[in-house]
């Protein structure tokens, strides 16, 4: 049977407002990431999925796209994205766009118009109500980025939706011209050749705004079966929906083959275990490491054939993985392959963001006036009128906030870690100076090089790719162990998830002699008295 290309390849995600500036403006820039396509091809993976590119005014850094066909001025022009789309095929990598249609920016014409007058032909592709009856916003809605999700609008008297920022207002998906508009500009990017899409929170294109619902709305797989039959489903590409909501259940609904919907979702229950129940992701608690395990061995068991996963620990909305629940100090180096290890032998389709091959950290800052992002600015400011300390405040900013994964890619020692001759959007991370890709390239023990080698392991052993998955719950808690099985042979997967040592017997597995990887000096690994170091990961066939 012929398989699916994606689901043996590695995806690299590139942020490119951060990735590689070559016009001094401060500001990445295509070009920047073609210059770069060596080191992607160096490291192994094939495709990139690329944050936004599209013209936008930039208030929630392209994700507020203004003319879904055009280039943003910051990052070039449409023969720049073509020759990028060129330059990657010609080493083997795919480019993934990123689809953001649950809402514009507040520049793109179709807005323009709508907020024009009641009766504008485009009126209906946005979400207008009236005030309640008793005045004031139609209902509770809230927005991501803090605040009611409706926005009065003085010239024609009533309330648009955003479940995002005021300038990304939601387009209205229930309207069949919207949809339609959705296909079209979908059809001129495949046409273009390129790899597939990312789609942003496409679990809230389906909402019943009047009744409050958002995500997982009633229409949703209707809406998405269409756009399969109307768009991608004649090409050979990849898509993956961004889903905060998905349990295996739902994720199968999106990526069960039979049903013809996507490939993938992007599953958030690991990312949201170290915020408090029922708060937001600014109010921190301990990640419970038992809940870890168990709930990225039931994603890896519950989809079966009916889906496929996607595997990631970081993306440009997360902290830096080694210093959320790692080390970024002086175990940076073992924890940063012990969370590549881990996940690189899962199965699924491995997602590795800018700088994670790099082990790059967070960077906090001491004030509000460093930070960048939307997001994190509105709810400094909402926190604060609801009397939050500053310090608590900046405290869940340097935790969580999303600018921790947006300062620039470290390349090298030079000023601004070769990001950029001018001066950075956001100031570079000072490690660079020891942290950069050059340095990585020329150290066989790098992070960069586990990076590597996992991915020419998936590439080399179906076991990795296609292999039945089980958790394997013995020893201490610290302990994540695993074991993959196919066609007559057994891998086994061990990573010490904290910073001090421990010791394990799980006689059953027995003794092995053929490490296939590990992040520390080890040649065996016997199972009926395993030691393992701070954070020490290996990979072991059993005999
Ligand atoms: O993110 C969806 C989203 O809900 C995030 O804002 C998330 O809740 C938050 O950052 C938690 O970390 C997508 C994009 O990935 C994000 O960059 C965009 O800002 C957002 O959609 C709006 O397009």
């Amino acid at each position: 049977m012929h398989e699916k290309w994606w689901k043996s390849t590695v995806v690299y995600q590139v942020y490119p407002r951060s990735f590689q500036d070559t016009d001094g403006d401060g500001i990445g820039d295509l070009q920047g990431i073609i210059e770069r396509l060596d080191y992607l091809q160096e490291l192994g993976i094939g495709a990139i999925w690329l944050s936004p590119v599209y013209k936008s005014p930039n208030d929630d850094n392209g994700y507020d796209i203004s003319d879904y066909c055009d280039i943003m001025d910051e990052f070039g022009t449409m023969a720049d994205m073509d020759e990028l789309i060129r330059e990657a095929d010609t080493r083997g990598i795919k480019i993934v766009m990123d689809l953001v249609v649950n809402h514009t920016s507040d520049e793109h014409t179709w807005f323009i118009e709508s907020r024009r007058s009641r009766d504008n032909e485009y009126r209906d592709y946005y979400i207008w109500r009236d005030a309640a009856p008793g005045g004031g916003e139609p209902n509770g809605l809230r927005s991501t980025f803090s605040g009611s999700a409706w926005q009065y609008d003085e010239s024609t008297g009533q309330y648009f939706l955003h479940l995002f920022s005021k300038r990304q207002p939601d387009l209205n998906w229930e309207n069949p011209k919207v949809r339609q508009e959705v296909w079209n500009l979908m059809n001129f990017w495949l046409e273009k050749g390129v790899g597939g899409f990312r789609m942003d929170v496409i679990d809230l294109v389906g909402k019943i705004p009047d009744q409050e619902i958002t995500g997982n709305g009633p229409k949703l797989h209707e809406y998405l079966q269409d756009m399969h039959r109307e768009t991608f489903g004649r090409y050979d590409v990849m898509t993956v929906g961004e889903t905060w909501g998905a349990t295996p259940e739902i994720a199968k609904q999106y990526s069960d083959p039979k049903r013809k919907e996507l490939s993938m979702v992007f599953q958030f229950e690991h990312i949201m275990l170290d915020q408090q129940e029922g708060k937001d992701k600014w109010d921190l608690k301990p990640l419970p490491l038992g809940d870890l395990k168990r709930i990225l061995s039931k994603w890896q068991t519950e989809l079966g054939d009916q889906g496929w996963n996607s595997l990631f620990w970081n993306n440009h909305d997360l902290p830096r993985i080694v210093s959320r629940w790692g080390d970024d100090d002086a175990l940076r180096v073992p924890s940063a392959k012990m969370f590549a290890i881990l996940l690189h032998l899962m199965k699924g389709t491995p997602y590795i963001y800018q700088g994670e091959e790099l082990g790059m950290t967070n960077c906090p800052i001491t004030d509000i006036a460093e930070a960048q992002d939307i997001e994190t600015i509105n709810m400094y400011h909402e926190r604060l009128g609801l009397g939050f300390s500053r310090e608590d405040i900046i405290a869940s900013i340097n935790a969580k906030g999303r600018d921790n994964a947006r300062t620039p890619m470290q390349w090298d020692d030079t000023p601004n870690g070769g990001f950029t001759t001018g001066t950075p959007w956001l100031r570079a991370n000072p490690n660079y100076s020891s942290i950069n890709a050059a340095a990585a390239l020329s150290d066989p023990d790098s992070i960069f090089h586990t990076y590597k080698q996992l991915i020419a392991l998936r590439k080399a052993n179906p076991i990795v790719v296609w292999g039945d998955y089980q958790l394997i719950e013995e020893g201490p808690e610290q302990l994540f162990l695993y074991i993959r099985r196919y066609e007559g042979r057994t891998w086994a997967v061990a990573a010490n998830f904290g910073g001090t040592a421990i010791s394990a017997s799980v006689p059953r597995l027995g003794r092995s002699e053929a490490i296939i990887i590990a992040n520390y000096d080890r040649t065996a690994a016997d199972f009926t008295q395993l030691e393992l170091q701070p954070f020490e990961a290996f990979a072991v066939e059993l005999v």
